[in-house]
C-alpha cells in the first residue's frame, strides 16, 4: 500500500487538530470566505478543506477562483489545503490533498492521479469501511457524524464516539478526525475517544466570533502551539 511516509504521517496527525471545512454556502451572507478563513487561522486552525457542495454552491470558473483564493491564504500560513471530492480540481491546483466519501473513487485510484506526496482522507462509518480505506492507501480517516449536524442534509445517523473507540481498540493507529456537530463544549470527548482532532463547519463558520471559536476548539483538542 502506498501511503505517505512516517515523517509525513506526523504532519497529518498534527494537521487533524482543528480542521475547518468550508465552502461558499457555509459562510454567512455579506462575509468574504477569505476573511473568515484568515480569522479562523488566527484562532488556531491546523487544516482546511475546501468543500463546495450542495444547493447554491459555485461551479466552473467561480469555484476555481474561490479555491485559488483560499489556497493562497492557506499557503501564506502553512496550513494544508485539502479539496473535497473534486480530484481534478486538486490536481490542477496542486492541492496538499483530497478528502473523499464512500461513494467516490477508491483511494488507490486517487493516489495514481494525485501523486505520492498528497494526503488522502476518506470518510468511514464502520470498522470495515475504515479497514478498506486503509488498505486502499488512505492517510487519515474522517469518522462521523459523531453528533447531530445541520450542515449535511444526507448525513448518516449520529453514532457518538463509539466508532472512534472501536477503531483504536482494533489497533488502528492512523490519524483519525471526528466530524459532525462538534463544538468547543463536546470536542474534548471526541479527543478522549481516540481522535487526533476535530473537523467542523458550523462551530466556526457560524460562530459569533470565528477567532474565539477556533481558539476554543484548539484548546479543547489540546493543541500545543
Ligand atoms: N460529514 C459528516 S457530518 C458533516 C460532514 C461534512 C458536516 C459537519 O458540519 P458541522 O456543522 O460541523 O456539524
Ligand atoms: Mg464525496
Amino acid at each position: 500500500v502506498r501511503r505517505v511516509s512516517d515523517r509525513q504521517e506526523d504532519g497529518v496527525r498534527r494537521a487533524m487538530g482543528v480542521y475547518l471545512i468550508m465552502g461558499s454556502t457555509n459562510v454567512p451572507a455579506g462575509i468574504d470566505p477569505e476573511d473568515l478563513l484568515r480569522e479562523a487561522i488566527e484562532g488556531g486552525i491546523t487544516c482546511f478543506q475546501f468543500r463546495e457542495k450542495g444547493s447554491g454552491s459555485l461551479a466552473g470558473e467561480a469555484k476555481l477562483e474561490l479555491a485559488k483564493r483560499l489556497q493562497a491564504v492557506c499557503r501564506e500560513h502553512g496550513i494544508p489545503f485539502i479539496v473535497n471530492d473534486d480530484i481534478s480540481l486538486a490536481v490542477v491546483l496542486k492541492a496538499d490533498g483530497v478528502h473523499v466519501g464512500q461513494d467516490d473513487e477508491p483511494a488507490a485510484e486517487i493516489r495514481a492521479r494525485i501523486g505520492a506526496e498528497a494526503i488522502i482522507g476518506v470518510s468511514a462509518h464502520t470498522v470495515a469501511e475504515a479497514r478498506k480505506a486503509l488498505a486502499d492507501g488512505a492517510d487519515y480517516l474522517g469518522i462521523g457524524p459523531i453528533y447531530p449536524t445541520g450542515s449535511k442534509p444526507d448525513a448518516k445517523v449520529p453514532q457518538g464516539t463509539r466508532l472512534l473507540e472501536e477503531l483504536r481498540d482494533a489497533g488502528i493507529t492512523v490519524p483519525l478526525v471526528g466530524i459532525g456537530g462538534i463544538t468547543p463544549d463536546n470536542a474534548s470527548a471526541v479527543i478522549a475517544a481516540g481522535a487526533d482532532g476535530v473537523s467542523v463547519i458550523s462551530a466556526i463558520t457560524l460562530a459569533p466570533s470565528v477567532r474565539d471559536a477556533a481558539r476554543q476548539l484548539a484548546d479543547a483538542a489540546g493543541i500545543v502551539k
